[in-house]
């Protein structure tokens, strides 16, 4: 298997996953993505106590891309709990949970309940969601990145991914910082804060005003950030950000990524990331490359 790859020791058998909050899977549900043939699979964040999320409208399309407001909707962790083994007990692939605290105890808490499952391969803490009222985000201010990374670290012995915010000075200390409290990974990009407004209602376009960028918009940037990261850093990254395409996917390969997450896109459509698995299939194929960490960094200058 050419695709089969690793995320800081982590074996996944490709590197292809939805970014959390774009897609989900339900044994029940039917879909146009197989399941079976993702890298991972990552549900949408959870937070300890149930929580409405944010007032509509929550998604607006602009011209330079979709911006979200939508302040995870969560059942809360005991609601999760209950349902976790009826919904994702047969899972056909490697499970990661998204977990999103209020405090590094919260973060500690979730990432203890949720490494108990043997179907959860990896957690993933969110600490650049843009949506969230009372708070800086995490991954915005060293002190509070490390303490929540440290607090989850403390909590479980499974590997500890953190996705990172674009809305930071430089993000490769951040990752660093990250990786020094415990993440064995770095997830880069998160949405990008934005706003818009519709002049002829004088009103903003999103209930929370502001929301976060996403799409072929944010690409370039995604792209640079992981780039920063591998440069300036020895911490594993996963690259987010504006991905469509196996060109778009390979881009953050050669920037030095280890696996993609695919999320505005899979929104839209699906299957884009099948189209994706099948095309670095092909490209690994054609080009006689005998698996993906052969093509991870390899970016030369112009
Ligand atoms: O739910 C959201 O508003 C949201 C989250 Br948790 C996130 O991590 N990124 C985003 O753009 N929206």
């Amino acid at each position: 298997n050419r695709l089969a790859c690793h995320v800081a020791g982590l074996p996944l058998p490709n590197p292809v996953m939805p970014a959390s909050g774009t897609f989900d899977y339900h044994p029940d549900v039917r879909t146009p993505v197989d399941v079976a043939r993702l890298g991972a699979l990552i549900p949408k964040s959870i937070t300890l106590h149930p929580q409405p999320g944010n007032p509509p409208s929550r998604l607006a399309e602009t011209p330079a891309g979709l911006i979200n407001s939508i302040g995870i909707p969560s059942p809360g962790l005991a609601a999760f709990q209950d349902k976790f083994r009826s919904v994702y007990g047969g899972v056909p692939c490697p499970l990661v949970i998204s977990v999103a605290g209020y405090s590094p105890d919260e973060y500690a808490q979730l990432t203890q309940a949720c490494s108990r499952w043997p179907e959860v391969v990896a957690i993933e803490l969110n600490l650049s969601c843009p949506n969230l009222k009372t708070h800086l985000m995490p991954a915005q201010d060293p002190i509070l990145l490390r303490d929540a990374v440290q607090a989850a670290r403390a909590a479980t012995v499974k590997p500890l991914w953190a996705k990172l915010s674009p809305n930071v000075t430089t993000i490769a200390p951040m990752a660093a910082i990250a990786h020094d409290a415990g993440a064995d990974a770095v997830v880069a990009i998160n949405t990008i804060r934005a706003m818009a407004i519709n002049i002829e209602r004088q009103k903003a376009i999103l209930g929370h005003f502001t929301g976060g960028l996403s799409g072929p918009a944010i690409l370039p940037i995604g792209l640079s950030m992981v780039w920063d990261i591998a440069q300036h850093t020895s911490v594993p990254v996963i690259g987010c950000g504006g991905i469509r395409t196996v060109d778009d996917a390979l881009m953050y390969l050669m920037a030095g990524a280890s696996a993609v997450q695919v999320g505005t896109a899979t929104f839209a459509h699906p299957a884009a990331m099948m189209d994706i698995i099948n095309g670095l299939d092909r490209y690994l194929a054609d080009q006689g490359i005998a698996q993906i960490a052969d093509i991870i960094g390899i970016a030369k200058p112009a």
